[in-house]
Parts: C-alpha cells; sequence; structure tokens
C-alpha cells in the first residue's frame, strides 16, 4: 500500500508531469519524485521534449548521491529500453533507489518492462497509484490522457473544438462568422493549439475562410514550433493560393488519391434548405465528400469520400499523437461518425443567431435514440463565454 507522503508525492508528480504538456509529444507527460524513507522530498523532475531525459533521470540527476535509498514515484512505468535515452529502469537501480511507485503501467511494446525488471532486481515495486489522476489530470485535460489514448488506439487522440452562439451557429445566414465568442475565448484556443501536434480541417472550411492555422503567443507572434496542418481534401479542391500552403507550418492536403476513399452511405436527412445553408463561411462544404450536392442529388447515391481511419493512420505513422480538429461542420459530422472523437470542448457564447450552420452537421444520427451522449468534464467561464469540455460515452 502506497502510504499518505508516497500518495502526495504522487501529486505533485502529476502537476510536474503537466510542465511538458505543449512540448513532449510524440511523447508522454511524466513527471517524478524520488522521497526519503521519512517521506521528504529529496528531488523532482519532468520530462521536458520529446528525446530528451526522461523524468526520472531528470530527478535522479537532480538528486546526484542523495538518491540512494529513496523511493522514486512516477506517474508511468519506468521504461525498459534504450530508444532515443536509456532504460529508466537501470538508471533507477543504478542509483540505488529501494522502491518504486507508479500510476499507470506504459502501454507501448518497446518501454514496457520496468515494473518487472525492477521486481526482479528485488525492488518493491507498486503500481496503480492516483492512476485515473495521472491519466485525466489533476486540472481536466492535463493529463498523459492524449498520448495513452494514442498508443491504446494506434491513432491520433482527437479534440474537436468549436466556438458556437447559444443556439449552436458557428456562422450567420450570409456566412460571416467573425467572431462569435471573445477575445479571452480565442487566447485560450492558442494555448490549446500548443499542445497539439496536428491541425485537421475539411477542405470546406479552407474554401470559406482561408485560414491560416498557425499557433501565436499572446502578443501574436508565431510559436516556433507549429503543429502539423492537414486538410482533409478528397478531389484535391485546395486552391493553390490558398494561405494554408504557405510557409508558416508544414501542410498536408491530404487528397482521396493519396490516403484512399470509402464508399459513403445513403444519407436518410433532408438536405438543408436555402435559408439554413448558405455556401459561405464555417465550412458548408465538406472535405471529406467533395462537391456537397453535386449532381442535383443530394445525398443521393453512394459518393466516394476520404477514409478518415486510413488518414489517422497515417498521422499516427508520421508521430502525429494529437489532432485539434477545428471544422467544419460537415468535416465534424463525419470524425463523429466515424467514432474519432475522444474530446470536445465548446466555447459558447451568449447571443443568438437564429440562422446559419450550425457547430455539427449530419453526424449519421437520425433518432433521438442514437443520439451522442457525452459526459461533462469540465464547465467553465472564459471571458464573456462558457467553456464545456465534454468526453464521449463509449457506444
Ligand atoms: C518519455 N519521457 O519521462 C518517460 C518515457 O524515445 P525515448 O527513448 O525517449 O523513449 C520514449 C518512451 O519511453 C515513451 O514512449 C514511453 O514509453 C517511455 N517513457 N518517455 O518520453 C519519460 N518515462
Ligand atoms: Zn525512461
Amino acid at each position: 500500500m502506497a502510504n499518505e507522503a508516497e500518495i502526495q508525492a504522487m501529486r505533485q508528480a502529476i502537476r510536474l508531469a503537466a510542465r511538458g504538456l505543449a512540448t513532449t509529444l510524440p511523447n508522454p507527460v511524466v513527471g517524478c519524485v524520488l522521497l526519503d524513507p521519512d517521506g521528504t522530498v529529496v528531488a523532482e523532475g519532468w520530462h521536458e521534449q520529446a528525446g530528451g531525459p526522461h523524468a526520472e533521470v531528470m530527478a535522479l540527476r537532480a538528486a546526484g548521491s542523495r538518491a540512494r535509498g529513496t523511493t522514486a514515484v512516477v506517474t508511468l512505468e519506468p521504461c525498459n529500453h534504450t530508444g532515443r535515452t536509456g532504460p529508466c529502469s537501470e538508471a533507477l537501480l543504478a542509483a540505488g533507489v529501494q522502491k518504486v511507485v507508479v500510476a499507470v503501467p506504459d502501454p507501448t511494446d518497446a518501454a514496457s518492462g520496468g515494473a518487472a525488471r525492477l521486481r526482479a532486481a528485488g525492488l518493491e515495486v507498486e503500481t496503480g497509484v492516483l492512476a485515473e489522476e495521472a491519466e485525466r489530470g489533476l486540472e481536466p485535460g492535463e493529463g498523459n490522457e492524449v498520448w495513452l489514448t494514442a498508443v491504446r488506439k494506434q491513432r491520433p487522440f482527437v479534440t474537436w473544438k468549436f466556438a458556437a452562439t447559444l443556439d449552436g451557429r458557428v456562422a450567420a445566414q450570409d456566412g460571416t462568422s467573425q467572431w462569435i465568442t471573445s477575445v479571452e475565448a480565442r487566447s485560450d484556443v492558442h494555448r490549446l493549439r500548443a499542445q497539439v501536434d496536428t491541425m485537421l480541417v475539411g477542405v470546406g472550411t479552407v474554401l470559406a475562410d482561408d485560414p491560416l492555422l498557425t499557433v501565436r503567443d499572446a502578443d501574436g507572434n508565431p510559436l516556433a514550433r507549429q503543429p502539423l496542418r492537414v486538410v482533409a481534401d478528397t478531389h484535391n479542391r485546395t486552391p493553390a493560393n490558398a494561405r494554408i500552403r504557405g510557409n508558416d507550418a508544414p501542410t498536408w492536403i491530404a487528397t482521396g488519391a493519396e490516403v484512399g476513399t470509402i464508399e459513403s452511405r445513403l444519407r436518410t436527412v433532408a438536405a438543408p434548405n436555402a435559408a439554413g445553408s448558405p455556401q459561405g463561411s464555417g465550412g458548408q462544404e465538406l472535405g471529406t465528400s467533395g462537391a456537397p450536392y453535386a449532381g442535383g442529388t443530394p445525398y443521393g447515391g453512394g459518393r466516394r469520400e476520404l477514409d478518415l481511419h486510413a488518414l489517422m493512420r497515417q498521422l499516427y505513422a508520421r508521430e502525429c499523437r494529437h489532432v485539434l480538429l477545428e471544422g467544419g461542420p460537415r468535416m465534424a459530422g463525419a470524425m463523429v461518425e466515424a467514432g474519432l472523437v475522444d474530446r470536445v470542448i465548446a466555447y459558447l457564447a451568449p447571443s443568438l443567431l437564429g440562422a446559419g450552420p450550425n457547430a455539427l452537421m449530419d453526424a449519421g444520427i437520425t433518432t433521438i435514440a442514437d443520439v451522442w451522449r457525452l459526459d461533462l468534464v469540465d464547465v467553465r467561464q472564459v471571458g464573456g463565454d462558457v467553456r464545456v469540455l465534454a468526453r464521449p460515452r463509449a457506444r
């Protein structure tokens, strides 16, 4: 059983791990605290950057010779492999650590086995201590959930973010959409963008809004590390002069020819009427479906769409671990329908439009029994808006 000092130390280790949230991808966030037998903290460490020293090594370095006889409290099972750095299991043994307390086992084939190695060497090893807190975070969204989910599912974790009016509109009837939410909400979004390694939009959003999709700091200056910008563009319709093709950040226009397509199912919902669906802002056209009502047969007959699961597999192979899905409504609908959304962040402005596109369109749901239910994780006010963080229930 972990004692009270070890549990407190694990809380601290989880907080330390969160410091790496914007810098460790494609690696996990990890924190480590070394404790004396009497429960006083000897040293701390956290993983700062992919390719850099692991949390355990940072703590061991800080402790020096004082590491001997300590208990190492770590948010992730110590690695047992030589990757870009050496195995932490051996580093802990060499430093004379006596006991190891772990929150979450390492789900990778390559690096797991540290706990077994340490036990075989005679150390006491306890796992599962504050595992849920380490995964989900002490603050909502600030745990190792993104990396753990990505490794378990072998595809990037997907956060779908949108900003809407209270009646769920992301643009007005004429297509105008700047700015629905407050400046505070928009800077919150930039903090979020800084934590992901990939930004995903449908080609409809590129055609409608010509977004730049870069990450800027509080003063509006671009950050050094920019996420990969991905356009889901089945039929290669991204204009040659689209801003997203610029050199501000790496970009991948993912076409059906490159990724593969699948036959879409027959749509049973009615095509939106003219009043409710201009071709304007908000990504009315779906990147995964080509021209929305081509041939005058809205939703009739089969059509080829980008294979989103294949897209996710290719992104994972490119070391993408956290995708921020930013639009538009049909792209979001296709991702929801494909079961590819892991977290929803909604910024809701206390305003009403009464017409214009909704945040989510056509997710393949036609009856209330199929409603997509989420669990509320966090609700808070950001500037003049409300931010809702929710997690889909397993279906
Ligand atoms: C980290 N930081 O603090 C711990 C990790 O590429 P490498 O050699 O740095 O190895 C990365 C793997 O090591 C990672 O996928 C995870 O399984 C394990 N533990 N990784 O980046 C850390 N403790
Ligand atoms: Zn390690």
